[in-house]
């Protein structure tokens, strides 16, 4: 396919992330570059929102890299935790945590709590400049498990159960979670866009 973006910027570190937007990309010709492909020190996410999050990742992304760039904001919202942690989802316990100690750590929050309900969160934006900003969003809702199930994915996905599907996160392959993720339904808006701009 010929199109006016040979290359894009992921502005993302995140390597679950990465290799999300990698398979969705996989079919369309176009080079995808990351923030390992830059020396940016760590973007502070101050933003009040997914949205103003994304929008802070997606500028930085592109005044580094001057490439159309895609940003992800994304979280987990538990409804018995008054939808925490939300935004605050990569950082939820201590700043030491790794993705599995933040799962355990939201399991013991929600020891013997009877409402597991919750919900994936994205805000995607593609920016290309001051005049060019497009978002899009996806919701994913699902159950909290009560322990890890699945080796797929990445952060909160082995805890995260799609009543639909009888699965959690974690035990969907890649083609399977992008049909029904929150980022594979906001990629998905962003794909139908982006075909009328390329
Ligand atoms: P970047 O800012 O570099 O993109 P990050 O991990 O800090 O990476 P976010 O600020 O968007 O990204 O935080 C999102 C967190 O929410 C992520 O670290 C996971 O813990 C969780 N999360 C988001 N999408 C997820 C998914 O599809 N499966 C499991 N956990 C997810």
């Amino acid at each position: 396919m010929n199109n006016k973006y040979d290359t894009i910027l992921i502005a993302t570190k995140n390597k679950g992330k990465i290799k999300e937007f990698e398979n969705m990309f996989k079919s369309f010709n176009i080079n995808i570059k990351t923030l390992y492909n830059y020396d940016l020190p760590e973007i502070e996410e101050t933003g009040n929102s997914f949205f103003e999050n994304a929008l802070i990742k997606a500028k930085a992304g592109y005044d580094i890299s001057n490439l159309p760039t895609i940003s992800d904001d994304s979280g987990l919202e538990v409804e018995a935790l008054n939808w925490k942690p939300g935004i605050h989802s990569a950082r939820f316990g201590k700043r030491s945590f790794n993705d599995q100690d933040r799962m355990f750590y939201l399991l013991e929050k929600l020891k013997g709590k009877k409402n597991r309900n919750a919900r994936f969160k994205t805000s995607l934006v593609f920016y290309n400049g001051e005049n060019q900003i497009n978002k899009f969003e996806g919701i994913w809702k699902g159950i909290i498990l009560k322990e890890p199930i699945g080796n797929n994915g990445f952060g909160y996905d082995p805890i995260f159960y799609d009543e639909n599907l009888k699965l959690s996160a974690a035990q969907l392959s890649p083609d399977e979670k992008k049909l029904v993720s929150h980022r594979g339904k906001a990629l998905k808006l962003f794909f139908e866009k982006f075909k009328s701009m390329i």
